[in-house]
Parts: C-alpha cells; sequence; structure tokens
C-alpha cells in the first residue's frame, strides 16, 4: 500500500496506491462536483536554522535536531504551527485575534520561520478541497497528514508528470492544476482520515465540511507536530457550536510568555 515512488496513475502489480481503492459506501455527490466551494493548496516544507540563528541570548525556539544533524522547523505553507494557550473550542473568544493567521493573512513581522496558529475558516457545509504538495522531499519519507472530526475522498495522487521538474513546489502544483493535470478520479474515491502523502508528489482530498468544529489537520510523525507540521481546520462559526456547558474546565499560560508578557490573562 502506498509505494513510495507514488506512481498512482499506471497499472502495477506490485503496489497499491488509495487513490486506486474504491468506497464501499456511496459517496455525496456534491463532495464529487467538478468545482469545489473551498480549494486550499498546502505546501509543506522543512527549515533548517543555522545554529548562529538559534543560539542567542534570551532565544527560546524549538526545533528538532535529525539525525544528521540538522537544526529543523517546519512550514505549512509558510507557517509553522504553534499551539494556542487556551482551547479555542471552549475559550475563542480569549484568545487575541493576532494569535491566529493563515496563508492569506500572515503577521507582519513574519520572518523564515514564521509562527502563529495556522488556521483555516471554510463554512459549514461547503466542499472543500485541500491540495497538499510535498516540498520536504528527503528521499523515502512521507508524510502522513490526519485530519480530526471528519474523512475525506482521496480524489488523487502521484508526483509530477513532468519529466523535467525534478521537484516539486507549490507553483508547480498551481501550474499542473490550472493545465489540469493535477490525477483525480471521481468513481467512488476511498474515504480516510490518514493518507500519506507521497514523496515529491502531492494528494487531492474532498469532504463536506459538515462537522463544527476546531480540527487539527496534522502530519502524523510526533517529532514533525512538535515543530508545526499542522494546522486547524475551523469549519463554521462560533454559532453553529452547541455552548460551553456551565463551569467547564478552563486552560491557559502557567508561565508568563516569553516573548509577550500580556498576551494572556492568567485566571
Ligand atoms: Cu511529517
Amino acid at each position: 500500500m502506498n509505494p513510495l515512488d507514488a506512481i498512482c496513475d499506471v497499472k502495477r502489480n506490485d503496489a497499491v496506491c488509495v487513490s486506486n481503492l474504491k468506497s464501499a459506501k456511496p459517496v455525496d455527490k456534491a463532495v464529487l462536483q467538478e468545482r469545489p466551494d473551498v480549494k486550499i493548496f498546502l505546501p509543506f516544507r522543512f527549515h533548517f536554522y543555522k545554529p548562529k540563528d538559534l543560539f542567542k541570548e534570551n532565544m527560546y525556539k524549538n526545533f528538532l535536531v535529525a539525525p544528521g544533524g540538522d537544526h529543523v522547523l517546519s512550514l505549512v505553507d509558510e507557517i509553522s504551527y504553534t499551539a494556542p494557550p487556551a482551547p479555542p473550542l471552549s475559550q475563542m473568544h480569549e484568545l487575541p485575534p493576532e494569535l491566529f493567521c493563515n496563508g492569506d493573512n500572515r503577521p507582519a513581522d513574519c520572518s523564515v520561520d514564521c509562527r502563529c496558529t495556522h488556521m483555516i475558516d471554510v463554512p459549514l457545509n461547503s466542499i472543500v478541497e485541500i491540495v497538499l504538495v510535498d516540498e520536504v522531499q528527503s528521499p523515502n519519507l512521507s508524510h502522513p497528514f490526519h485530519l480530526h472530526g471528519t474523512s475525506y475522498n482521496v480524489i488523487g495522487m502521484g508526483r509530477s508528470p513532468d519529466k523535467n521538474i525534478k521537484k516539486i513546489n507549490l507553483k508547480h502544483a498551481l501550474d499542473l492544476d490550472r493545465k489540469g493535470l493535477l490525477h483525480r478520479q471521481y468513481n467512488l474515491p476511498p474515504f480516510k482520515d490518514t493518507l500519506a502523502v507521497p514523496n515529491n508528489g502531492y494528494v487531492v482530498l474532498r469532504l463536506k465540511a459538515d462537522n463544527p468544529g476546531y480540527w487539527l489537520f496534522h502530519c502524523h510523525f510526533i517529532f514533525h507536530i512538535v515543530i508545526g507540521m499542522n494546522l486547524i481546520l475551523h469549519i463554521g462559526t462560533q454559532r453553529d457550536l452547541p455552548p460551553v456547558p456551565p463551569n467547564f474546565p478552563r486552560c491557559g499560560h502557567h508561565l508568563p510568555s516569553i516573548t509577550s508578557p500580556t498576551y494572556y490573562p492568567i485566571h
């Protein structure tokens, strides 16, 4: 299952791509409409720090040290996810809006290691298409992306059909999409909630956003989670959620924030 070479558009006997499977249960016709209501391209990659950029006075950036010695941060759509100090589901009204960001709305001071709570809003009941593009391109490394709260249909996966393209990136994936060259098949695409994005390739997912809430969408490698390979898919609005029960437990910062001491009140 899921060959690392990501060759999924030709018949082969040695492996099965998830995109070749057929769903045993019917797929909502709306999910298969030609144009989704919302289309989101999410390239993801690593950022490699130079140690001199990390080890400065009063600097406490998180990163992982890979076996080869690289100091690594992860970026999804050029953003490294930072967890908010309290759960949006029950305490959204207390969280400063400037914590949140996405590709269309980056903090003004964002640099090469842009850090914020990556959140993408989609309307309730909209048909959403997500295209994940592997810009990490470490040989033999496929990132398993998992969505909480709802399953999605796997419409397509593969690598660039252009043999001159050695490394896929967002620009090239957008170009393929414009030309109708991203692999898509609409005949009973399988339901999944975790899917390995082929190394140096892409996947096309569709879902009906009918479960309101704040759902984490993330690579399932723990090391990648802690360096930011996550985002929140925010389905619907606060009005679509049931009220927070009275006396529901609360949480927040247990220490004043290093970067912004007034950032969150301690209760
Ligand atoms: Cu990963």
